[in-house]
C-alpha cells in the first residue's frame, strides 16, 4: 500500500505555536522549504495566518505579503504547494503565483468566496472541520450530542461538503481534515485519532495535522503536570506518522518532515515482510 504523502510546514508567520517567528522573511522561509523538500516532503503548505489558540488575524495585505513571494519561489523550484488560507483573494493570488491546493483550515466558514474561488481554478481543496476563530475557537469545544465530537466532525464535514459541491468542486478536488486542536479538547483530538476510520468511510482523502500540538504537550507533561515544550514533542508526532499510515490516511501535515519520512520508509519495509 501506498504511503500517506507528507505535507511539511513553512509557517510565514511571526507568533504561530509550533515554530513562531522562525521563518517570518521570506527568504528563510524560502530556505525552509528547500531543506523540507530535501529531507523528503512531498508538498509544501506555505501559511501567512497564525491559527493558534488566541492569535489575532493579518489584514489580507499582510498576509499576501507574506505567501506569495514565498509560494512564486518555491513553484519556480518545482515544488507542490498548498497554501493555508481562509481568504478567497489570499487563495485566488496564491494559486496564480503557483499554489495548486487550497487548504482552508475554516472548510469555507470563514470566508464563503472560497469555495467558488476554489471551484473556478481548479485547485484541491483541503476542508478541515473548524468552529470558530482561533480567538474564541476553545468555547466551541463542547460536543454534547450523541455520537460525541466524532459524530459531530463527521456531520459537520458533510455539511461542508455540500457546500463545496454546491460551489462545483468535484469530489476527487476534495480532502477531508478531522482539525486536530482546532475547538477540540485534549480528549476530543485522541478520539478522533483512534476514530479515524469513521471519517475514512465518507470516501474522501484525508488529511491530519497532529504535529507538535499541545495535546501532544499534554500527553507528555513532566511529574508536575508542565506540558512538554513544543518543540520537544516531534517523538510523539513521528509515533502517530506511522499509526495514521497504519490506517491508510492519505497525508500528514507535519514540522518534522525528515523523522516521519524515515517511520514511513521503515514501516514501508515492514510491511514488504
Ligand atoms: N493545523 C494548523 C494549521 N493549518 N491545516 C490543516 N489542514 N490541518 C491542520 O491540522 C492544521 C492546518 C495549526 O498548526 P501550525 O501552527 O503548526 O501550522
Amino acid at each position: 500500500m501506498a504511503s500517506p504523502v507528507l505535507m511539511g510546514v513553512v509557517n510565514v508567520t511571526p507568533d504561530s505555536f509550533s515554530d513562531g517567528g522562525r521563518w517570518a522573511t521570506p527568504e528563510t522561509a524560502i530556505a525552509h522549504g528547500a531543506d523540507l523538500l530535501a529531507d523528503g516532503a512531498d508538498i509544501l503548505d506555505i501559511g501567512g495566518e497564525s491559527t493558534r489558540p488566541g492569535a489575532t488575524r493579518p489584514v489580507v495585505e499582510e498576509e499576501l505579503a507574506r505567501v506569495v513571494p514565498v509560494i512564486r519561489e518555491l513553484a519556480a523550484r518545482g515544488a507542490t504547494l498548498s497554501v493555508d488560507t481562509m481568504r478567497a483573494q489570499v487563495a485566488a493570488e496564491a494559486v496564480a503565483a503557483g499554489a495548486t491546493i487550497v487548504n482552508d483550515v475554516s472548510g469555507g466558514l470563514a470566508d464563503p468566496r472560497i469555495l467558488d474561488v476554489v471551484a473556478d481554478i481548479g485547485a484541491t481543496y483541503v476542508c478541515m472541520h473548524w468552529r470558530a476563530h482561533s480567538d474564541h475557537m476553545q468555547d466551541h469545544a463542547v460536543y454534547d450530542a450523541p455520537g460525541g465530537v466524532l459524530a459531530a466532525v463527521r456531520d459537520e464535514l458533510c455539511e461542508r461538503v455540500d457546500a463545496a459541491r454546491a460551489a462545483g468542486i468535484p469530489d476527487e478536488r476534495i480532502v477531508l481534515d478531522p482539525g486536530l486542536g482546532f475547538a477540540k479538547k485534549a480528549d476530543h483530538n485522541w478520539r478522533l485519532l483512534t476514530g479515524v476510520a469513521v471519517l475514512q468511510s465518507l470516501g474522501f482523502r484525508l488529511l491530519v495535522g497532529a504535529s507538535r500540538k499541545s495535546f501532544l504537550g499534554t500527553l507528555l507533561a513532566d511529574a508536575d503536570g508542565i506540558p512538554r515544550p513544543v518543540d520537544e514533542r516531534d517523538d510523539a508526532t513521528t509515533a502517530l506518522t506511522v499509526l495514521l499510515a497504519q490506517q491508510r490516511v492519505w497525508g500528514l501535515r507535519v514540522h518534522d518532515v525528515r523523522a516521519s519520512r524515515d517511520a514511513l520508509r521503515t514501516l514501508e519495509r515492514w510491511e514488504e515482510g
